[in-house]
Order: C-alpha cells, then structure tokens, then sequence
C-alpha cells in the first residue's frame, strides 16, 4: 500500500527537502518494485537491473559527494530513502544499504584519492556491484577472530580465506573484504570478479531475502596489487565503522517494511467481517491495530534524532545498536501480529505481510544480532563486556 503513517507529525520534523526525496522513491518502489516483488520472492529471483535503476534515482551511497558520483545528500536524506525502499522489500533496501554503506562508505572514508575516483562513479550508478566480506563461516557474531588472510608478496598480497552469508556475492563486481596481515592487524582490500583464484558460490533456498542473492566469497590466494589495498585504516575499526552506517539505515528501512504491514492490516480489518460487524470492531483486534501504531511512531522519532544526531557527526554506536535492534524487533512483531489480522489471507502472496516477515527474520540477525546489539548497550551501561 506504501503510504504514510504520521501519527506525530515527523514529516514536520523533516521538513519539505526530504519529503520530496521520500516521494520520489516512494514513486520508484511504486512503479518500479512492487508490481513484480511478490513474483520475483516466490521465484527466488533479483529484479532484473535492480542497481542501476537504484543508481538512476540516486539511492546509491546517497552521502558521497557529487565529485564521486554521489547524491551529495546528508544521513537523514539517506534514512528516509532507506524507509522507502525497505516499504517495498528488505532485499531492495539490502542491495541499496550494502552498496551505500558497506561498499561506497569504506572506499570513501578509507581509499586513496586513486580508488575513489575509479569505484566510487561506478559504484553510485550501478554499473558495478559491490559487496562487503566480513562474516566468515567460523566466525559471525565474533568478527574480531577472522581467519582471513593476507601475506606480502613482492609488490603486492596474497589473500587466503573465505566469507560466507554475504549479499550480492553471486553477482558481485567487486568485494570490500576484510583479511588480517602479517602483524595481525586488521585491512580492508579490494577484490575483482577478473581477480585469479576468486569464487562466489551461491547459497541457495532461503526462505528469506528471497529477491535477494546471498554466497561465499572464496579467496584461493588471489594476487592483490598493492593499490588495492585501503591505506587509512588497519584495525576493527574500519569494518565496524561501516556497520555503523548501515544499522543506522537499517533502523530507518525496517520503519517502512512495519508501515506496509501496518496498512494492510488496518485495511483489511475494516473490511472483513466476522459475527456481523468488521474485525475492526473488536477490541482485540483494536489493541494489535493501537500497539503497532505507537510502536512504529516510536520508532520513527528514534531513527529521526538519530538522523540528526548522525548529521552532527555525534551519533554514538551504541546508539545506533539501540535503534537497529529495537526498531527491527518492532517491525518484526508489526509484520507478526498483521499477519494474524488476516488469518489465512495472511500467508498468501496477494499481501506482502508474510514476505516482509521473513525477510525481517533475516535482518534481526544480519549486521549484529538482537543479542549482539543488546550486550553492546548493557556492556555501555554498565561498563563490563558480556561478550
Ligand atoms: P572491540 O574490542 O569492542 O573493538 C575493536 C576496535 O573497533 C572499535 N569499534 C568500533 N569502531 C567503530 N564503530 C563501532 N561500532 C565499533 N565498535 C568497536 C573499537 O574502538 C576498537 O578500536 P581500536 O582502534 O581500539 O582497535 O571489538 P570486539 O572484537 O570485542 O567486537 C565488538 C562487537 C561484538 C560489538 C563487534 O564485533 C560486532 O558488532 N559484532 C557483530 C558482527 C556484525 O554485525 N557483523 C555484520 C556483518 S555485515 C552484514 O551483516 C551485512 S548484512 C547486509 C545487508 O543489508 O544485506
Ligand atoms: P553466530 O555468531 O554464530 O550467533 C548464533 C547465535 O548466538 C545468535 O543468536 C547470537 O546472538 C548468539 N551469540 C553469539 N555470541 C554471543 C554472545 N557472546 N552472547 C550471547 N549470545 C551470543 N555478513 C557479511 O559480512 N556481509 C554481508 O553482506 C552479509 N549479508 C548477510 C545476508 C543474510 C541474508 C544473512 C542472513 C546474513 C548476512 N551476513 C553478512 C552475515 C551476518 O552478519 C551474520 O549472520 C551475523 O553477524 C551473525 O553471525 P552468525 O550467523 O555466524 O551467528
């Protein structure tokens, strides 16, 4: 259904800037996304040109500056395009996020003035898709313990490894990937599709993220010439620093996915009727309807002060863990407690509800987990790790 739920006015907040930016994807998901969505989930298929039509619109690391290819635009603009994409399907704000955050962000903030202008104009229109290897199959939630690795040879490395559960890896132009070297510190470098002994396997039958592609990124010594390596960061924190970016988006994206569930849950239970009177009418129903409605509300004035916050450079992360794991948790029990509103209609394609709920399984986990997130904020709050 894809239209706003303003209970407190935050398009006030925003202001008539980013409305526009909010109505103009809001148009792109319209035409562009939810005619074929349902069809391409069930088939287990990406839309086809999906990065460039993203790139066109400029949802393509909308925060990069124009000299780069970028939109030019600030965090909160990037939020709102987040909330509109993900209104039509977590996979298409995952292509979208992964690109901005995971992939345009590190070359940005960490790349040689060399790298930027030769990925980034790429990058931004689509031509290229990138992805961001971190998760490896014996360490996920512990990232820190990556076995990856990366040894000088002559001018250049050698990187041998793998990662695993990574988004667009099958159709990857090129990976952000993230090895240890020699000294146990931790680079960032860049691998091509044309590199020698780079492999993507697919991981296939997910019930989530279905218009999504997701698979290794297998690295059997490939040769990285030194140029590709990111020369302002050696340590944790540069891939932690991108996740900084992408919770944040996420914690806008999944607003939107709530709102869609929302909508059509409200709708349809003005018009079914049951013992005579709409399902409506019925307090139980009215309480789901009540609590979702304040739930999404408080989840649109977190992820808006938190845009405020980011845009002064002052957002902390573990502020953005907070908002990433409530607002996702909150989308989830939103997309759950609508699908109960239309009983067995709930689980049919005709309503996104169902394909938003599985996909929001997936997103509670990716980019830290709901516990992940919650030992971070005790760890804040208390000052001892509970890892
Ligand atoms: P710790 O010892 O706390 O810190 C190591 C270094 O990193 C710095 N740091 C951060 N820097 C920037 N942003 C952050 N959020 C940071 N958190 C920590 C820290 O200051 C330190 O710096 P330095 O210079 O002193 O070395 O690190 P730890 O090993 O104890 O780990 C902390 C923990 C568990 C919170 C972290 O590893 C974590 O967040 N784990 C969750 C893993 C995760 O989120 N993976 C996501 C993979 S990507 C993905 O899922 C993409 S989904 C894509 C889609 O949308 O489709
Ligand atoms: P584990 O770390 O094995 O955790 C399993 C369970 O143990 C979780 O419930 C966790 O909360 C819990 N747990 C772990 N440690 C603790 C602790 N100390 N205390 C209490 N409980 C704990 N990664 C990338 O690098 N790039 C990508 O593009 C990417 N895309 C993804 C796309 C999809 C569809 C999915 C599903 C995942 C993707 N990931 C990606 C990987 C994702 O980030 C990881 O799945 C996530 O970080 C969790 O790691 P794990 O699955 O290995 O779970």
């Amino acid at each position: 259904m894809n239209s706003t739920v303003d209970y407190f006015n935050i398009g006030e907040l925003l202001g008539e800037e980013y409305l526009l930016i909010r109505d103009t994807i809001r148009d792109f998901v319209r035409s562009e996304i939810l005619p074929t969505i349902d069809q391409k989930a069930q088939d287990h298929e990406e839309i086809p040109g999906l990065m460039k039509k993203l790139g066109s619109i400029g949802a393509l690391g909308p925060f990069v500056p124009n000299v780069y290819g970028g939109a030019g635009l600030d965090y909160m603009a990037y939020g709102v395009i987040m909330q509109e994409l993900e209104a039509g399907d977590s996979a298409i704000r995952s292509a979208a996020s992964v690109q901005s955050s995971l992939v345009m962000y590190p070359i940005y903030t960490f790349g040689s003035e060399e790298q930027k202008s030769k990925y980034l104009p790429m990058l931004a229109s689509g031509d290229w898709i990138g992805a961001f290897g971190l998760t490896e199959p014996n360490h996920g939630s512990d990232p820190s313990s990556m076995e990856t690795r990366l040894v000088k040879d002559g001018d250049g490395y050698r990187l041998h490894g793998a990662k695993t559960w990574i988004t667009n890896a099958p159709i990857c132009d090129l990976a952000v990937v993230w090895a240890k070297d020699e000294e146990g510190k931790v680079r960032g470098v860049i691998v091509e599709r044309a590199d020698v002994g780079f492999s993507t396997p697919e991981i296939k039958d997910k019930w989530s993220l279905r218009a999504s592609r997701t698979g290794e990124l297998v690295f059997d010594n490939i040769y990285i010439p030194s140029e590709r390596l990111l020369p302002e960061v050696s340590s944790m924190r540069g891939p932690l620093s991108c996740l900084n970016s992408a919770r944040y988006g996420i914690s806008w994206g999944v607003i939107g996915a709530a709102i869609d569930c929302y909508q059509v849950a409200l709708q349809y239970a003005l018009e079914r009727t049951q013992f005579g009177k709409p399902i409506a009418a019925y307090q139980l129903q009215q309480k789901k309807l009540a609590e979702m409605i304040t739930e999404i509300t408080k989840a649109q004035l977190l992820s808006w002060r938190l845009g405020v916050l980011k845009n002064e450079n002052k957002a902390t992360p573990q502020q953005i863990s907070m908002a990433k794991r409530n607002n996702v948790n909150m989308a989830l029990q939103v997309a759950r407690e609508s699908r109960q509103i239309l009983g067995a209609m709930g689980i049919v394609g005709d309503y996104p509800i169902m394909r938003h709920m599985m996909n929001l399984e997936s997103v509670i986990t990716y980019e830290g987990t709901h516990d992940v997130h919650l030992l971070i904020t005790g760890q804040d709050i208390t000052g001892i790790s509970g890892f």
